[in-house]
């Protein structure tokens, strides 16, 4: 799968892509990131990228023409399996259900939102999506653009080294069922400061801890995401 990034700060990405599995699917050749400067297809001395509202108001707002022509270079042909996503804070939210059906697509076009906003046109004309990750203020696409290629790339087939594991739908595939938050985990020591690993999970009885689990999920769903039971 590939994923094209048309941004203004493309030095932002060499972090998130440079660890664990996003960096291992790139080296196996299961994933690829192309990151492109928006700048680059700007035509003036100050390669500038952004404008005045019109009607008046606060801050600027990304120009269009070097949006459209840098996915038009891009991809000089759109078509099925090519998916134009902007990224903004007015989009449909993102979730491991999204996440699911963009994993099926063949390439993805992220365009990161920047300033006060985007130019409607690109929403309207350009993008087939627009998505948020949340209903909080980042400054921009950014980092929204390295949560869903995170998300993305661990459901690609191989690259969990599990072929099956891009199946699931729920927000989180626990094994419980019930679409409920993951069960809580403890490792050694048995004992830290006092504080005692549920001896449950110390007996050896797989059914019994089997058991003890799945409440524990429903028991820290309930008091921390009431939303999903
Ligand atoms: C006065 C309204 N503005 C807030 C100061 C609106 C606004 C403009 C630009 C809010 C955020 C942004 C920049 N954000 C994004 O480009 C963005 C985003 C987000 O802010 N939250 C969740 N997901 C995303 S994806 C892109």
């Amino acid at each position: 799968m590939t994923f094209h990034i048309l941004t203004i700060f493309p030095e932002f990405f060499a972090g998130p892509f440079a660890h664990g599995v996003v960096k291992r699917a790139c080296a196996a050749g299961l994933l690829e990131i192309r990151i492109h400067n928006l700048r680059d297809w700007t035509h003036d001395r100050h390669r500038t990228v952004d404008d005045r509202p019109f009607g008046g108001g606060e801050g600027m707002v990304l120009k269009p023409e070097p949006v459209f022509d840098a996915v038009e270079s891009i991809w000089p042909e759109r078509g099925p399996g090519r998916k134009v996503i902007l990224l903004s804070a007015q989009g449909r939210m993102f979730d491991q259900g999204v996440a699911n059906r963009l994993s099926r697509e063949e390439t993805l076009l992220l365009i990161c939102g920047r300033y006060e906003g985007v130019d409607e046109r690109v929403a309207e004309h350009l993008a087939d999506e627009e998505l948020s990750i949340g209903n909080y203020v980042l400054s921009g696409g950014e980092l929204a653009a390295a949560v869903v290629i995170d998300t993305v790339a661990r459901l690609i087939p191989g690259v969990l080294g599990n072929e099956t594991s891009a199946a699931f739908d729920s927000f989180q595939e626990t094994g419980h069922g019930e679409g409920l938050l993951d069960c809580p985990h403890w490792t050694r020591p048995a004992e830290f400061r006092g504080w005692k690993v549920p001896e449950v999970l110390l007996n050896g009885n797989h059914e019994e801890i089997r058991q003890f689990r799945k409440g524990a999920a429903r028991e820290k769903t309930a008091r921390l995401r009431p939303d999903l039971v």
